[in-house]
C-alpha cells in the first residue's frame, strides 16, 4: 500500500447531487440500488469517473437508463464513456454484499441479528460504488426493505416519509434526509430496537422528537444518556446559538462497535458503552463518559456535519474542535469551579500521558497530518486531544481585558466560520482564518501564520522558565525559552505560539498582584504570549522573591521545566488558588521523589521514596476542610508507570513498577488513619447521585479502600479487607461496588478470588459489566507472573470471544497496554502473546489489531532484555505477508 499525501489533494472531477438507495436487507445477501445524479465538475479538466468500491458484488450499471460500458482498476469502478456535458446524468449502480460476514464491522454488517452501517472514514464504498470522499456531499433519500418480524424497525438519516407493508412478509420506510452530507455521515439501522422518548421544544419554538433505540431488555438504561442528550441540545444553543436543525433526533446503541460512537447526521451509532447505564451496573466514570461522548457526537451536528472536512487531512478541524465542545460542555454541566477544575486535571492527564507518549513515538504526527497509509490509523490522540488543546489556545489568544477567558471572542469567531462555510467542506486553515478575522487586535490575529505551525509541526514543545528576583530594584525577571524535538520527518522547528497563563505567589501562600515593567496595569493572572525562542518578562514592585504559578490550568500542550525547588512546589500544593497548578505540583513532588528513587542503587522495594515533609503536606491535602473530594482523589493518587516511564530515557518497566508499588504503600501506611477517615467521612448515604460531589467522594473512598488493604495486607490484618468485602457484598451502586473490588484484587488479598466469582454470578448477563470483569483480571498486579497465564486462561472463558470488539479490548488490550508489569516479562511471554493476537485480531478486524499493534509503540527505549525481545515480536508480525494496511502501517513505523 501507497502513502496518500495532504499536498496532492485534487478536487473530485464529478460532483454527486443526488443518491437514491433501495435496500433489500438481508443477512447474506444485501442487495443495494443505487441511482444518483451526477454532473462534471466544471474546473476540472474532463477525465473518467473512478468510484471506489470495496467487497462489493456488480450486477448492473445503467447511464441515463441504458447500458454502458465500464472496467475495473482493481477494485475501481471506471466509466469512461460517460457524456462528455456539463450535464447532470443518470447513473444506476445495483450491487449485493454479504454483511453477515462482515467481521471488519466498517460498511453494512449485523450485529446480534440486527443491521448497522459504520462508514467514517471510508466505508461507504463497502456498501455501494462511489465518490467515498468528504468534499462530495449529495442529498440522500434511502428505502429500506426486510422481513417485518426480524426487522420491524427500520431507520435512515433524516424524516421518515413513507412506510408500510410489502408482500411476503416484508415491509418498508423511507427515509429523506433534509441536509446535503458526505457519504461518510450515512447511516441505516433495521433490527428488533425499542426506544425511550422524549419531546422537547427548542428556545426558537421549534418541536423535536429525541430517540434513544436500544435492544428491549435496555430501556431501563437510557435515562441518563436521554437526559445527556437534552442537555447536549440546551446547551450548543446557550452558549454558541446553534440549535437542532432537525424534526427527529436518533441515537441507537450497539455492542460490536469498533469505536465510542459515530456522528452519522440524525441518527448516532453508539457503542452501548456509552448508552446504557443505571446505578446498579455502570460507575461513575461510565455515567460522565456518557455525558460527554453524548455531547460529542450532538455537537459534530454543526462542527463535522454542516461544516466538514475538505479531504481526511483535516480530520482534526472536526475532531479536535469538537473535543474541545465537549470538554467545555462537560465543565459546564460539573457546575461549581472545582468540579471544572477537576475535570480539565482529567484531561490534561490523558493528553500528558497518551498523546505526549505518541508524539514522541514513531506515530508521532501534527494535528493535521501531511500523509498517511491508512486513514483509520489517524484517527488519533494527536488529532482528537491535542487538536482540542489548539482550539482552546485560540479562545485563550482572543481574550480581551473585558473577555478574559476569550469565550465571546471564541464565540464570535465561531459565528463568522458558520457564516462562511456553513454546508462547505473545508479546511483547518479556513477554521484559524475564521477565529482570528472575528478577533482582530486580538494576539491570535496578530501571530495567526505563526500560531499555525501548531497545526503543521509534531511534538511536544519543551518550555523552560526560570525566574530571577532582584531585591534592589524589587523586580523580578522571568526568562522563557522553548524547543522542540525532532519527531519523523520533521528534523527541525520553527517557534510555536504559546500562551502561559501565570500568577505569582508569595512564599508563605499570599497572592501577588502581577505588573510588567513599563506598565500600569497589575492584575492577579496574565497571559504572556511567547512568540520566540527566548523572551524575558519583567515584574515590578514585588517585596521579596516570588513563587512562580506557571502555565495555568494547563494553557499550552507543553512539557514545562520551571527549575522550582521543592519548596517552591510545597508553596503551591498548599496555597496556589489554580486548582490545577495545586494538583500538578504534588504531581511534580511525586515525579521527583520517583525518578530520584530510580537513578540510585537503592532496594526499590524497600526505599522510602517519599520525604516525610511530602507524606506531611498530602496529608493536609487529605484532611483538608474546604477541598473537594474529587480533588482529593487526584491529587493523593501517584503518577502513573507509563507517566513515570516517560520522563526517563531507558525504561526498565518492572524497576518503575517495583518502585511505584512502594511508594503506594508507603503513602498507605504512612496515612493509614487518615485513609481510615475518609473511607468512614465521605460515604454517600441515600440514593444514588451521579453528580460531581457525589461521584468525587465515592472515588476517594475508592482510594483509600485501595490504600487500606494494601495496609492491611502488608500487616497480616485480615479485617479490613473483611469490611472491604462486606463493603462490595451491600454496595448500592456499581461504583462502589467495583471499587471494593479492584481493592481487594489490587491488594492481592485471598477474598479477592472469592469476590471476583461473586461479581460473575451477578451480573453474567450483563455485557458491560462482564466486561469490566475481564478488565480487572487483565490489569491485575502480577505477583507470581501469573497473570498471562489467567489472561490465557480467560479467552477460552465461555463469555470471551474476540470478534466482539469491547470484549477483546477488555482482556487484551487491558493486559497488553495497562499493565506495564505483567506485560513486559523478562521472558518475553507477553510480547509473544501480543504478536499473536495482533495477527488473530487482524484476519477479523484490521482496525481493532492495528490499535493494540500500538502497545508496542515505545520498545526502542526500554532496557535489555525487553528492547530486543520486543523487537523480535514487532518483526514477527511485520513478517506476515498478508497484514492489513492498518497493522503494517503501525509496525513499519515502529521498526523504522
Ligand atoms: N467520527 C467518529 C470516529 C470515526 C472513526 C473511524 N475509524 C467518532 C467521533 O469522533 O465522534
Ligand atoms: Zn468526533
Amino acid at each position: 500500500a501507497t502513502a496518500i499525501h495532504r499536498e496532492a489533494y485534487a478536487a473530485p472531477a464529478f460532483w454527486i447531487d443526488s443518491v437514491d438507495l433501495t435496500f433489500d436487507l438481508d443477512p447474506t445477501k444485501t442487495r443495494v440500488l443505487n441511482k444518483m445524479r451526477l454532473r462534471r465538475n466544471p474546473d476540472v479538466a474532463a477525465q473518467p469517473l473512478r468510484l471506489d468500491g470495496e467487497e462489493l458484488n456488480l450486477a448492473r450499471v445503467l447511464v441515463n437508463g441504458g447500458g454502458t460500458s465500464f472496467k475495473m482498476d482493481g477494485e475501481v469502478l471506471v466509466l469512461e464513456n460517460l457524456p462528455e456535458s456539463h450535464d447532470a446524468f443518470d447513473l444506476e449502480i445495483f450491487t449485493t454484499c454479504n454483511p453477515e460476514k462482515n467481521t471488519q464491522l466498517m460498511g453494512l454488517y449485523v450485529s446480534q441479528g440486527t443491521f448497522f452501517t459504520q462508514c467514517e472514514a471510508e466505508g461507504f464504498r463497502r456498501i455501494t460504488y462511489f465518490l467515498d470522499r468528504p468534499d462530495v456531499m449529495a442529498s440522500y433519500t434511502v428505502t429500506l426493505r426486510a422481513d417485518k418480524t426480524k426487522y420491524p424497525v427500520l431507520l435512515s438519516n433524516g424524516n421518515l416519509v413513507e412506510q408500510g407493508d410489502l408482500e411476503d412478509g416484508r415491509h418498508f420506510a423511507k427515509w429523506v434526509d433534509p441536509h446535503k452530507k458526505p457519504c461518510y455521515l450515512f447511516a441505516l439501522v433495521a433490527g428488533q430496537l425499542v426506544a425511550r422518548e422524549q419531546r422537547i421544544t427548542s428556545r426558537s419554538g421549534t418541536e423535536h422528537l429525541l430517540q434513544v433505540f436500544v435492544r428491549p431488555g435496555d430501556l431501563d438504561k437510557t435515562e441518563h444518556a436521554m437526559n445527556s442528550l437534552m442537555a447536549s441540545v440546551a446547551w450548543d444553543e446557550a452558549r454558541f446559538g446553534l440549535p437542532l436543525d432537525l424534526e427527529r433526533f436518533m441515537i441507537v446503541a450497539t455492542s460490536d462497535f469498533n469505536m465510542g460512537a459515530m456522528e452519522n447526521k440524525g441518527l448516532n451509532i453508539f457503542n452501548t458503552k456509552f448508552v446504557l447505564a443505571n446505578p446498579a451496573t455502570a460507575t461513575d466514570t461510565d455515567f460522565g463518559n456518557i455525558e460527554s461522548v453524548v455531547g460529542h457526537e450532538y455537537f459534530h451536528n454543526w462542527t463535522g456535519n454542516r461544516i466538514t472536512c475538505r479531504d481526511w487531512f483535516q480530520l482534526s478541524l472536526k475532531e479536535g474542535l469538537t473535543v474541545f465542545r465537549d470538554q467545555e460542555f462537560s465543565q459546564d454541566m460539573a457546575g461549581i469551579d472545582s468540579a471544572r477544575a477537576v475535570k480539565r486535571i482529567e484531561d490534561v492527564r490523558v493528553l500528558r500521558t497518551v498523546q505526549f507518549a505518541e508524539d514522541a513515538g514513531p506515530m508521532a504526527h501534527p494535528v493535521r497530518p501531511d500523509s498517511y497509509v491508512e486513514i483509520n490509523n489517524f484517527y488519533t490522540v494527536t488529532i482528537y486531544e491535542k487538536g482540542s488543546e489548539v482550539v482552546r489556545m485560540m479562545q485563550t489568544l482572543v481574550a480581551t481585558p473585558t473577555d478574559s477567558l476569550g469565550r465571546a471572542g471564541f464565540a464570535k469567531g465561531m459565528k463568522l466560520y458558520f457564516e462562511r462555510h456553513d454546508g462547505q467542506a473545508v479546511t483547518c486553515d479556513d477554521f484559524a482564518q475564521a477565529i482570528a478575522d472575528a478577533n482582530p487586535g486580538t494576539a491570535l490575529a496578530e501571530h495567526l501564520g505563526q500560531f499555525k505551525r501548531w497545526y503543521s509541526q509534531a511534538g511536544t514543545p519543551r518550555l523552560e522558565a526560570r525566574g530571577l528576583y532582584n531585591a534592589a530594584e524589587r523586580s523580578y525577571t522571568l526568562s522563557l525559552s522553548q524547543t522542540c524535538p525532532a519527531t519523523p520527518g520533521q528534523s527541525s522547528k520553527e517557534p510555536f505560539v504559546i500562551p502561559v497563563t501565570l500568577g505569582l505567589l508569595s512564599r508563605d501562600g499570599h497572592v501577588l498582584p502581577l505588573q510588567l515593567a513599563g506598565s500600569e496595569d497589575s492584575t492577579l493572572q496574565r497571559t504572556l504570549v511567547l512568540t520566540e525562542n527566548v523572551a524575558h518578562f519583567t515584574f515590578v514592585n514585588l517585596d521579596s522573591e516570588p513563587v512562580p504559578s506557571l502555565l495555568r490550568g494547563f494553557s499550552a500542550p507543553v512539557l514545562l521545566d520551571d527549575g522550582l525547588s521543592a519548596d517552591a512546589l510545597m508553596c503551591l500544593l498548599a496555597h496556589d488558588s489554580d486548582a490545577f497548578n495545586r494538583w500538578e505540583a504534588g504531581q511534580r513532588l511525586m515525579l521527583q521523589s520517583a525518578v530520584q528513587a530510580l537513578g540510585s542503587d537503592a532496594d526499590l522495594s524497600n526505599v522510602q521514596a517519599l520525604s516525610p515533609a511530602l507524606i506531611e503536606a498530602l496529608r493536609q491535602v487529605l484532611r483538608h476542610p474546604e477541598l473537594d473530594a474529587a480533588f482529593k482523589e487526584l491529587t493523593l493518587t501517584l503518577p502513573s508507570e507509563n507517566y513515570i516511564a516517560d520522563q526517563l530515557s531507558l525504561v526498565d518497566p518492572q524497576r518503575v513498577h517495583t518502585l511505584r508499588e512502594a511508594m503506594r504503600l508507603q503513602l498507605a501506611t504512612a496515612l493509614q488513619a487518615d485513609w481510615a477517615w475518609a473511607l468512614d467521612h465521605y460515604r454517600t448515604p441515600g440514593a444514588y447521585q451521579s453528580d460531581a460531589t457525589s461521584s468525587g467522594r465515592r472515588a476517594l473512598r475508592g482510594l483509600a479502600m485501595t490504600m487500606l488493604c494494601l495496609a492491611a495486607v502488608q500487616q497480616g490484618d485480615d479485617v479490613l479487607p473483611g469490611k472491604v468485602y462486606q463493603l462490595f457484598k451491600d454496595a448500592s451502586n456499581m461504583t462502589e461496588r467495583f471499587n471494593a473490588l479492584s481493592a481487594l484484587v489490587v491488594s492481592g488479598h485471598t477474598l479477592a478470588q472469592d469476590a471476583l466469582g461473586t461479581f460473575h454470578k451477578l451480573f453474567k448477563d450483563e455485557a458491560l459489566v462482564i466486561d469490566k470483569w475481564f478488565a480487572l483480571q487483565g490489569s491485575a498486579p502480577d505477583r507470581a507472573g501469573d497473570v498471562l497465564p489467567r489472561v490465557r486462561q480467560l479467552m477460552q472463558h465461555p463469555d470471551f470471544n474476540l470478534r466482539n470488539p469491547n470484549r477483546a479490548r477488555s482482556l487484551i488490550f487491558s493486559y497488553c497496554s495497562a499493565n506495564p508489569a505483567a506485560f513486559h516479562r523478562a521472558d518475553a511471554a507477553g510480547y509473544v502473546f501480543w504478536s499473536e493476537q495482533v495477527l488473530a485480531l487482524d484476519a477479523i478486524n484490521p482496525q481493532v489489531a492495528a490499535r493494540l499493534a500500538r502497545a508496542m509503540d515505545r520498545w526502542s527505549r526500554l532496557t535489555e532484555p525487553y528492547r530486543s525481545a520486543a523487537k523480535v515480536a514487532i518483526e514477527r508480525v511485520a513478517a506476515k505477508a498478508d497484514l492489513s494496511n492498518d497493522v503494517r502501517e503501525v509496525v513499519s513505523r515502529a521498526l523504522n
